[in-house]
């Protein structure tokens, strides 16, 4: 699959982890890497650049070698600020969001959110697992920094509602459900670590 160098993939790792017991989930290890590199090797061969977003840990994060940027927001208020903090920074016309906690992508996760965009000529394209809406992977385009920066600045946070006030396309990922397979919790990763994580 050839890379889609005019799209930057932004790894959302900004988050508080709280159930896993306020670790910094990016950096815990799978199978001796850290769950972000597992991520970074899947993504970089799909796109031009890849951000960083993390609030924690930045100079750890700056040693996988790309730029790392936190929050403009203070005080961990939801991926949404991940969002428009990777807008502000963002040298392509482009991003596609992906967890750092989802270790199982498909070589053609970009690929299949641009061909939904482009099909129903839509702002946004997000995943759907057959089932729902998977909202942190996404296709956004800059230009709607404004309109991300508006709703945050009125107060609401839920990525479901920003989404709803553009035209969204589903990309269709029912074929594929381990791709949103997450660690959010201590017995989560031991049970992708035991290689049971598809069921
Ligand atoms: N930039 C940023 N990203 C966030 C924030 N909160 C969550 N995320 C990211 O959004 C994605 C989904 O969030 P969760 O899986 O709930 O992760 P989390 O919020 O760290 O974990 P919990 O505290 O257990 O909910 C992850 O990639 C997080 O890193 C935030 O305040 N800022
Ligand atoms: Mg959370």
């Amino acid at each position: 699959m050839k890379p889609h160098l005019d799209i930057t993939a932004v790894i959302l790792a900004g988050g508080r982890g709280s159930r896993m017991g306020g670790e910094d989930k990016g950096l815990i290890e799978l199978h001796g890497e850290p769950l972000i590199q597992h991520v970074i090797a899947a993504i970089e061969p799909q796109v031009g650049h890849v951000l960083i977003n993390a609030n924690r840990n930045l100079s750890r994060y700056r040693q996988f070698g790309h730029p790392v940027i936190a929050d403009s927001l203070a005080d961990f208020q939801g991926p949404l600020a991940g969002f428009l903090a990777a807008m502000q920074a963002l040298s392509t016309a482009d991003m596609v969001t992906l967890p750092c906690d989802g270790p199982l992508l498909p070589d053609d996760l970009v690929e299949r959110l641009i061909k939904a965009r482009d099909k129903a000529q839509a702002e946004i394209a997000v995943a759907h697992d057959g089932k729902r809406l998977q909202p942190v992977y996404a296709l956004i385009p800059k230009q709607l920094r404004d309109s991300l920066q508006r709703y945050l600045n009125g107060g609401d946070r839920k990525i479901d509602l920003w989404y709803a006030k553009h035209r969204v396309a589903h990309a269709d990922f029912s074929d594929l459900p381990r791709t949103f397979v997450n660690i959010n919790t201590p017995q989560e990763k031991k049970r992708l670590q035991d290689g049971q994580s598809v069921a």
